[in-house]
This record gives C-alpha cells, structure tokens and sequence, in this order.
C-alpha cells in the first residue's frame, strides 16, 4: 500500500510538493480552508498562474491517477504516514510578530487527528525557537502524544522560487531539522524520495535560524545595491554599470537596484529572524537592511514627483501608467509588491493611476488594463515596476505616439536612459 502524505495549505509551496510525492507514488491529499481551489485542484485545475514549467501538467496527471486530491477535512490525517504543513506565516509590521494564526489552527486540527507513528513536517518559514514553543506543545496538547517518540516532528524550510517551483524541489539542497535525531532520519528518508540535491540533518533550532537567515542575507544584499543606486542617482552615475564592474572583482556579487522588494519571504523573514531572539538582542543591520529596501517604493514615488515637475506638470492633473503589479519578473504574485505602496502613496498625491500586468488580472482597487496600448493611450507618466519579459525592448516611438505626456519613471533598467531622452523623454530610474 502506498504511504499517505498530507500536506497542509496548498499555495505556492504546497501543490509543488505534494505533485512531487504524488509523482513518486504516494497517496497525496491536499488540505485547503478554501473550497473554489479545493474543488479546482480536484478538477485538476492548478490555482497558481504565471510561468510554473510542468506544475499544471503533473497536478492534473496526479490527479487523473487518483494519487493527489484535495479536501478542507482533517480528518484525512489520521493513519497518514506524514503531514506537512505549508501555510503561510506572514509578518505583522505594525505588532512587530508574526502572525501564526494559519499555522495555529492547522497544527490543532492536525493535533486533533494526528495518529502514532505520523511524522509531521514544518515546510513554513517560522521564527527561531517555534518549533520549541508554538508547534511541539499544540500538536502534543491536542492529541495527547507525546514528540520524537509517539510521533515524529521535524522542520524542512521550503526554497521554492516563483517560475521554478517544481525545480527547486527536485534540484535545491535542503536542512531537515528535528526535535530529535530519529525525527530528522526520518524527514531525511522521505524528502530523499523527491530532493536530488543534498539533505542537511540538524537540530530544529539550527534549521529555523538558518531558513531566515539565508533570506536574511539576502535582504541585506540587495539593500547595499539599492543604497549604492541612491548614490549614483547623486552622483550622475549609472549604478547598474557600477554593479557589472564591482562584480567583475572576485567573490563580489552586488545585486541588483530596484523599485522595492516583494514576495512572501524576504519582507517577512529578516522580522522573523530577529523575533527569535527578541528580548536577548535587536539585531542592526537585518533591521536597517529591510528600511534601505521598504524606501525604494517610496524613492519611485519621489522619482515620479521629480519628473512630472521637469515637466511642469500637476501630480493631481496627471494620468500615472503602472507597469507591473506582481512583486518578481514573469509571476503572477502579488504579495508585499512594491507596486501596492507606490500605488497608495500616488493616489493619496492625487493621480489617477492605470495599471497593467501581463499576468495579473486584478489588484486592490486599481484600473487594471490587459493591454499594454490602452494602459499608455493618453497617459502621462508611465512607472515601470517589475522586469516582466513582456516590457523588454519596448518601442520608444510607439509609446511616445499613444502617450500625453513622454515621461518614464523606470524602477528595474528597463530602459536606455540616453535613448529615452534622445526621443524626447523627461527619464528618472533607479540608480541612473
Ligand atoms: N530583488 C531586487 N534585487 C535583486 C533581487 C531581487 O530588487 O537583486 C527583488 C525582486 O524584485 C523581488 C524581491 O526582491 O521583489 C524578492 O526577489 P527574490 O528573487 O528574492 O524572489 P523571492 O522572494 O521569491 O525569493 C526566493 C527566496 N526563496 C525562498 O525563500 C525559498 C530566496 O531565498 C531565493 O534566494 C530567491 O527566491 C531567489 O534566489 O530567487
């Protein structure tokens, strides 16, 4: 008989992964709150759009097999052979800590159906010392076992990638962290059954520390090539031919300037790092890093201000063209997009805002346009936001023709600056 999986929240982490072990032969059933994408991966439908290679294929060749469904019923944990968790775990900016109320109710219904001998798996990104202080007491309240030895726990931060998700499974190393070592040979037997790239037992402490941290430093890199733009734009200089040159010295990798920092981990990770050791000490730059990178929305909202004044124009007499909603280049995520704070903070000025996104549909309250010609008919100012493929190699002259004004506030170097205003072009970007 083939080992059941549960897998607990079925977004952007957890239809890869439970595709991944339906395709390896085991019996995967999807918990979801939500009944339109529970009835929609039963139809074999994926509920996640955008450039992901083969996900929709395998989902609805699994499905079709019977080796995945879905369902909203805990119940189905009972006699699982595992249960891994993947909801989301966003951070509360303003309470300064996170919100775990997915992750809380899930580990209670789970607690609530959680048999011997289950081994239960943390895919969520959470703050150092949860799995000691939140996930062990639930699940062993609500169902009366007790961890690491009526049933096993252990923590596998997920390192999935909007665009490669299946990829990353297969292909990215990965920590598997247990609350004791035979929970972690466990994690570590069954994810060698989908990860090809190395698996890494440790301690489930190690394992949060190390998750966030890795986002963390991510943070912190691509905040020093966001100050670094900041001081070519004072400076005249082209901050983008500063970072090719820069990394042209070994073992240097600046990154890339740019309008915001999105997504579902980054904004969040380096405020669940530092909440982990909260009361014992405030970490600096994680902290100052995560400022430097909130700013940039705000800097695009100054850009655009500086460009519409070069042109005498109003902000309040001014028709404002987005480009790009999603919060990474060719995906169809919203979440923490800079593209929502500088849209807030535009309106508030008093423009009128279109947007257009190749592969976002609708966002928040915003005149969202499908077509590229229509969201710059008349406009005056067109902000691009997100790298989307479908804005590379714009024509200058056609745009300039469906515009009012030929203003171009560009958030990700997506334009020759000296082009644009050989056309005729009022040009301000990031890090130019
Ligand atoms: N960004 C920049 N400059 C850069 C890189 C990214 O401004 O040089 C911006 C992007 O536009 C986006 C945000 O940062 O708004 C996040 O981009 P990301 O490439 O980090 O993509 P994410 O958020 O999907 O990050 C994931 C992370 N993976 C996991 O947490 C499992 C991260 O650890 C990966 O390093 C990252 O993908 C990746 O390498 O693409």
């Amino acid at each position: 008989m083939d080992r059941k999986i549960v897998v607990v929240g079925m977004g952007y982490v957890g239809i890869p992964v439970a595709c991944a072990f339906a395709k390896k032969g085991f019996n995967v059933i999807g918990i979801n709150r939500s009944k339109p994408k529970v009835d929609m991966i039963n139809q074999g439908e994926s509920p996640i759009k955008g450039k992901e290679p083969h996900l929709q294929e395998l989902l609805a060749e699994q499905v079709s097999k019977k080796k995945l469904s879905a369902t909203q019923n805990f119940s189905v944990c009972k006699d699982a052979y595992a249960i891994l968790i993947s909801v989301q775990t966003p951070f509360d900016t303003q309470k300064m800590e996170p919100n775990y109320s997915s992750l809380e109710s899930a580990l209670k219904d789970i607690g609530k159906n959680l048999s011997k001998g289950t081994l239960v798996v943390i895919e969520s990104t959470i703050a150092p010392t949860t799995m000691d202080k939140i996930v062990k007491p639930i699940l062993e309240e609500e169902s009366g076992l007790t961890a690491g030895k009526d049933f096993y726990l252990a923590n596998c931060p997920e390192r999935v990638m909007p665009g490669r998700l299946l990829q990353n499974i297969k292909e990215y190393d990965r920590v598997v962290g247990g609350i004791n070592e035979e929970s972690a040979n466990m994690a570590v037997e069954l994810y060698s059954n989908i990860v090809e790239g190395e698996l890494f037992p440790t301690d489930s402490l190690t394992a949060e520390i190390v998750k966030t941290a890795e986002n963390a430093y991510r943070d912190v890199q691509i905040a020093f090539a966001n100050e670094i733009a900041q001081i070519c734009e004072k400076l005249g200089m082209n901050a983008y031919e500063v970072k090719d040159l820069v990394n042209k010295c070994p073992f240097r990798d600046m990154h890339i300037p740019g309008a915001g920092v999105g997504g579902h981990c980054l904004p969040k990770d380096s405020w669940l790092l530092a909440y982990g050791v909260k009361n014992k000490l405030s970490p600096k730059l994680i902290a100052l890093a995560r400022n430097i990178n909130d700013f940039m929305p705000h800097h695009m909202v100054e850009l655009t201000e500086s460009a519409l004044s070069e042109a005498q124009l109003k902000m309040q007499d001014a028709v404002i063209s987005i480009l790009g909603v999603a919060y990474l280049a060719d995906s169809d995520d919203t979440r923490n997009s800079p593209a929502q704070t500088i849209i807030n903070e535009l309106k508030n000025k008093g423009a009128k805002i279109r947007a257009h996104d190749p592969f976002v549909k609708d966002f928040e309250d915003v005149e969202m346009s499908d077509n590229l010609d229509e969201a710059l008919a008349s406009s005056d100012c067109l902000v691009l936001v997100t790298a989307h493929s479908a804005y590379q190699n714009l024509k200058l002259d056609h745009i300039k023709k469906l515009m009012r004004n030929p203003i171009i506030v560009d958030g990700r170097n997506m334009f020759d600056k000296d082009e644009c205003i050989k056309m005729g072009f009022v040009y301000f970007g990031i890090g130019k």
